[in-house]
């Protein structure tokens, strides 16, 4: 049996790059509405401890992994911006929070958080210990925080140090914490090596919800769009919706 495409199926990339509110109401599409509420991302703070970060009431989305993951890459792939989260090739390249605003200028409604990745080895020990301790405040005591992405490379899986993590956020999970784990550079990928990691990493996360993701081939983009967007928009609140301007194509670095 064939399926007849809706009529507005071939717009439908494009729209993603256009203001929301200049759409036809049939063509903003969650995708759409989710992609231009990613775009409106602008840097707000950073913090080089926990009590640094301002005390706020929007709700926040972290983005935590092991070093290298790829947690800025994807922050600035959902938010279509080439350098908004700082991306390395070089391990430990984000070592403060770094806060992103949502929303249009001067109506925050939710923040993304970008944080410093754990496991790079030429850390020194006592700077290891340091973080995870910072870390796993932030993690049980954010207030706002209504979300968590744990990104991690497939090719390593979820190592002990994203074990400890997950023991870390459980009891906040049990009680409605979102939690996504993201499994980057899928495009190292073949389908089948896609196929396995995800089953394995589903069972080790409990549950969980895992993706498939890839800032190279937009891969799994969509999807964790409009998820973070419900996370940030429990009520459905569509009404206040920003608009977006033109959004760039991404070039930045990836790992060949
Ligand atoms: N091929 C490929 N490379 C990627 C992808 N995502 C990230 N990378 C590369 O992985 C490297 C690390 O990416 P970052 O986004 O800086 O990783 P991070 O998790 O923020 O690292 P820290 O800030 O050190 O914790 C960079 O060279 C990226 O270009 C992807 O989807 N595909
Ligand atoms: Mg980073």
């Amino acid at each position: 049996m064939t399926t007849t495409p809706p009529p507005h199926a071939p717009k439908a990339a494009a729209d993603r790059h256009r203001p929301v509110a200049s759409l036809p109401a049939g063509r903003r599409t969650p995708a759409v509405i989710a992609a231009g509420w990613l775009h409106t991302a602008r840097f707000l703070t950073t913090a080089p401890q926990l009590h640094h970060l301002p005390a706020l009431d929007v709700p926040e989305i972290a983005f935590v992994g092991r070093s290298n993951a790829g947690k800025s890459t994807c922050i600035n792939t959902l938010t279509q911006q080439k350098q908004l989260a700082y991306a390395s090739k070089k391990p430990g390249r984000t070592q403060h929070i770094n806060l992103f605003s949502l929303g249009k200028q001067g109506f925050t409604d939710a923040v993304l958080a970008d944080l410093p990745g754990y496991g790079y080895a030429a850390v020194p020990k006592q700077d290891k210990i340091r973080w995870q301790q910072v870390m796993a405040n932030y993690l049980v005591t954010r207030e706002n925080l209504v979300g968590i992405v744990l990104l991690c490379d497939p090719r390593h899986g979820l190592t002990e140090l994203d074990e400890i993590l997950l023991d870390v956020i459980r009891p906040r999970v049990e009680t409605g914490l979102k939690f996504l784990v993201l499994l980057t550079k899928a495009d190292k990928l073949t389908r089948a090596e896609g196929a396995k990691v995800l089953s394995i990493v589903r069972l080790q996360a409990g549950g969980g919800e895992v993706k498939l993701f890839s800032a190279l081939k937009k891969q799994g983009v969509d999807e964790t769009s409009q998820l973070l967007w419900q996370w940030a928009h429990p009520t459905g609140a569509a009404a206040t919706m920003p608009t977006s301007p033109q959004a760039p194509a991404f070039d930045g670095e990836i790992d060949a």
